[in-house]
């Protein structure tokens, strides 16, 4: 295999983590597992636990390596590394009464961050938030309390509409943990999907602030290669949930969704060749709302993806409460 620049994602058994093929360094790891941890560089990278999983035989981590050495280090209360191109950075905000506040002080320290070390464009963006759906003691869905947060500091930076491919799901516990990856500004287009109104145009009956997120990121490393980042993806058109109710149909129309955004006709209108399929996304997460859907899901998802991704399914709350899944990948 020909090694690239680019950062290469790999799901593991949580054992596993640090057995990196010869040659390669971890840039960090996000475990997927029984229990949230803050962030820390304990064993020379950075990495995080999300409680993501009801029984540890499910957790995985998600393992991020570059082929060159990597430099790590603790900012605040976030960890880091990064490896001359790209940067890894994870942090935990903890259970808060107030999420505006919280995330508005998160993100500031993010671009502060970003800014200082020279990585400031931001590449793909990963969020997992307890008690997502519920409301916080101002009375705002957290996942609204979340958008407004992140959208105040945005509109200081006049990024509001300048952001790259982003999860927001929901966790079992542990406040807000967040991962990220940012380029020192190599080729990078964010890709829009026209069969789905950009979150920044959403309506206001979705929040007070809109999501700040594209649909997905492609970005070509200093090497040549190149890569695309498909955000969160779910059952809408325009800006509406479309079957709601209907697991089977939502799952058809979120792969839909990714199937468009990523084919020859709307990567070509963005000035990216080739057009991708589905058949070509690695590391897929798909996230279900209902534990007993995600066999329902599972039968559909096995003949829409390659038999050489690996795919993983998590029960979690959706941004939306008409939301049932929601999938996301990356092609290499
Ligand atoms: C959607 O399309 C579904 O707020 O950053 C997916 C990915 C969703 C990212 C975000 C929200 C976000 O609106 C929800």
């Amino acid at each position: 295999m020909t090694s690239t620049h680019a950062p290469r994602p790999s799901f593991r058994n949580l054992k596993e983590v640090a057995q990196v093929a010869p040659g390669r360094h971890i840039l960090g790891v996000a475990n997927f597992t029984t229990g949230s941890a803050d962030p820390s560089v304990d064993e020379g990278y950075p990495s995080v636990a999300i409680h993501m999983t009801g029984s540890v035989e499910d957790g995985f981590a998600e393992v991020w390596t570059s082929d060159r050495p990597v430099r790590a280090g603790q900012a605040g209360s976030m960890s880091y590394a990064h490896d001359g191109e790209f940067l890894f950075c994870t942090g935990r905000i903890p259970e808060t009464a107030d999420y505006v506040e919280a995330t508005e002080a998160a993100y500031t320290e993010v671009l502060a961050l970003t800014g200082s070390l020279g990585y400031r464009q931001l590449v793909r963006i990963w969020h997992y938030i307890s008690r997502l759906n519920e409301e916080t003691a101002e009375g705002l869905e957290t996942y609204r309390a979340f958008c407004l947060g992140r959208a105040r500091v945005l509109e200081r930076y006049g990024m509001t509409d300048d952001m790259p491919a982003a999860t927001v799901i929901g966790s079992h516990g542990g406040g807000i943990v967040f991962y990220f990856l940012a380029s020192r500004g190599g080729t990078q287009i964010n890709v829009d999907n026209p069969r789905q109104v950009p979150p920044y145009h959403y309506p206001r009956r979705y929040g007070v602030k809109s999501p700040n997120f594209a649909r997905a990121t492609y970005v070509r490393s200093d090497d040549g290669a190149t890569q695309i980042y498909v955000s969160g993806t779910a059952s809408i058109l325009g800006h509406r949930t479309m079957n709601a109710g209907d697991v089977e149909g939502q799952c058809r129309l979120a792969l839909d969704n990714i199937a468009y955004l990523i084919g020859e006709g709307n990567l070509s209108a963005h000035g990216i060749q080739p057009g991708r399929t589905l058949d070509d996304l690695r590391t897929v997460k798909v996230y279900v709302r209902r534990r007993s859907d995600i066999e329902r899901v599972q039968r559909i998802c096995r003949t829409a993806f390659s038999r050489s991704a690996d795919v993983v399914f998590l029960h979690a709350d959706i941004c939306r409460h008409d939301l049932l899944v929601e999938i996301e990948g990356i092609v290499p």
